[in-house]
């Protein structure tokens, strides 16, 4: 069968691949116009900006064939954007028309009552249609990462095949019009619910005419879950070899009278399949050596993440040297060429330590108002979208016995210090570091958490050096206080030590996932001990699907 790729270049469909690929088909990509009369199936799974996807489409001179193709009445499954693009348009992108075939018009989701973008995975109910055929089930969950959707509202009952509800909102989750399936959520990212549609799609006939006959319900609001995400910190050990390690506070190395060598919990590509099988939401891959080298310059790395994602179909997170680097051999790569090399690979999202630190304290230093529009953030949320790029804080405590003691710079985000500093002291504030925990810079947590959102990142990953490795609970001062400085994402990492830490910090601190390393390395806890803890006390979890 000729499956074809509609890949206008974005660059991060790799996740797509594997999953079709693990499917057991084969799939191309289309070239040129001619292909679309080839195509006996075509999957297009849009990444980054409508207007981005629309213009390159446009340019490839696609438009045309693709309407063509989908009047009709072919086979076609559109995933996110790529969705989004069949509509009339977007306010994304007001002055960019869609392809069309969908009545109904793109929006961007309120922040007011919620964090933006809607991250994680959440139901999908089916209103009117049925989902026979389709391989969409309303008992499991399905990854969504998106600022904009189409109301439900303002959609024409019947092509919605599922809705979605966000907070206050309800959007259109999937739609189908004969052989035409679009889904918001991404099915390659969506476990073995996600490979289930996707199945269902290059093994059948969308079209059949009994899956429109039968009746469906749908009225049981859908919720976001909790994510737990599953954390492996790499680096070569004294060997050479890569390894998971693990360390206390940043320090990834045993006691010197134990020989003073790199601890080891494992290899890389094992540990997240590990992982994927336990039932982690995400998992993120952190290079935490990069910044001594570069990482375009270590393959083995990029390899760790190209054998990861063949069988990880939930997203993967890679993190460690994304900034403008100069290689060995004299050759210079913009940050979008790093974080690029690492979307070919497998990664779904890039998350950047040291470069966001100086890209936020060239912000502050224009007084707050704009970024340079050449830092790393800003570039890969551009081309990407905002959704692919995390920003990693790696703060450490800086006590002081007064707020007024922290000097005018931080003395508004000084809180309680709770234990209380070494000499008793009762406030502390987070004070960012760069180089692996190694380099304390001026700015704090907060105005590096303020700074990443205005200039354009989708996700805060929250560490504290303190707290690593510590498994006391994760740092609340800290995430509260960021909480309320941000409307994106936030991870809550560092210090988990049981699964009452993750109900603790979901309660209290109001972040939307959780990250433990060490305590899953060593098999102290298992992820799906947190879950079921998180069940009893009411909080949403995915449960993993066989
Ligand atoms: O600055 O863009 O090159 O990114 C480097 C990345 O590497 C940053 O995200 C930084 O957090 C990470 N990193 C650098 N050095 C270390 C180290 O440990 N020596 N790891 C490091 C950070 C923190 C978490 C850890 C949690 C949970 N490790 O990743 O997994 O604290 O641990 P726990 O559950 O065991 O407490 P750049």
């Amino acid at each position: 069968m000729s499956i074809y790729l509609l890949d206008y270049g974005a660059g991060n469909v790799r996740s797509l691949v594997n999953a079709v690929k693990h499917l057991g088909y084969d799939m191309q990509t289309i070239e040129t116009a001619a292909d679309f009369d080839k195509a006996e199936k075509i999957i297009f799974p849009g990444v980054g900006a409508f207007a981005t996807a629309m213009h390159a489409l446009e340019q490839k001179g696609f438009i045309a064939p693709l309407q063509r193709y989908l009047a009709a009445d072919r086979p076609f499954l559109g995933i996110c954007v790529g969705m989004q693009c069949l509509f009339e348009g977007s306010d994304e992108s007001p002055s960019t028309a869609g392809i069309g075939v969908l009545s109904g018009r793109v929006r961007r989701f309120s922040n007011t009552t919620k964090t933006v973008p809607h991250m994680g995975w959440n139901g999908v109910r089916a209103p009117t249609a049925s989902l026979a055929w389709t391989g969409i089930n309303e008992e499991h969950r399905y990854y969504f990462v998106h600022s904009y959707a189409v109301p439900y509202a303002e959609a024409a009952a019947a092509s919605v095949l599922t809705v979605t509800d966000y907070a206050d909102e309800t959007f259109v989750s999937a739609v189908k019009r004969g052989r035409l399936v679009a889904t918001q959520f991404h099915p390659e990212k969506s476990g073995y619910a996600g490979l289930r549609l996707l199945r269902a799609f290059l093994a059948g006939d969308a079209g059949d005419a009994a899956a429109a006959a039968a009746a469906a319900h749908g009225t049981t609001r859908t919720q976001l879950t909790r994510r737990v995400v599953a954390c492996l910190d790499v680096r070569a050990n004294d060997a050479g070899d890569l390894v998971v390690t693990k360390g206390d506070q940043y320090d990834v190395r045993e006691a010197a009278a134990n020989g003073g060598h790199v601890r080891n919990l494992g290899k890389p590509v094992d540990l997240t399949h590990r992982y994927f099988a336990e039932g982690a939401d995400e998992i993120c891959l952190l290079n935490i050596t990069s910044f001594r080298n570069s990482p375009l310059a270590d393959q083995p790395m990029l390899e760790v993440l190209r054998q990861a994602s063949q069988r990880v179909f939930v997203p993967l997170t890679i993190g460690g040297g994304i900034r403008d680097l100069t290689e060995p051999d004299g050759t210079t790569r913009s940050a979008l060429e790093v974080a690029g090399a690492y979307f070919r690979s497998g990664a779904d999202k890039v998350s950047i330590g040291g470069d966001a630190v100086f890209a936020a304290e060239a912000y502050w230093a224009s007084g707050g108002q704009r970024g340079t529009g050449t830092s790393s953030i800003e570039q890969i949320a551009r081309h990407y979208g905002a959704q692919a790029v995390v920003v990693s804080v790696d703060p450490r405590r800086v006590y002081v016995d007064s707020p007024d003691a922290a000097g005018p710079a931080h003395r508004a985000n000084v809180v309680p210090a709770h234990p209380p500093g070494p000499n008793g002291e009762a406030w502390c504030w987070y004070q960012c570091t760069v180089r692996g925990g190694r380099e304390t810079r001026d700015i704090d947590a907060r105005q590096l958490a303020i700074a990443s959102e205005a200039l354009g990142a989708g996700e805060l990953l929250v560490n504290c050096v303190d707290q690593d490795g510590t498994g006391l609970g994760f740092d609340h001062a800290l995430l509260r206080n960021l909480r309320e400085a941000v409307r994106i994402p936030i991870v809550a990492s560092s210090g988990a030590g049981c699964p009452v830490h993750f109900a603790d910090v979901f309660n209290e601190c109001h972040v939307e996932a959780a990250l433990a390393a060490g305590i899953f390395h060593r098999r102290e806890v298992a992820i799906e001990e947190v879950k079921a803890h998180l069940r009893e006390k009411h909080i949403a979890v995915r449960n993993i699907e066989a």
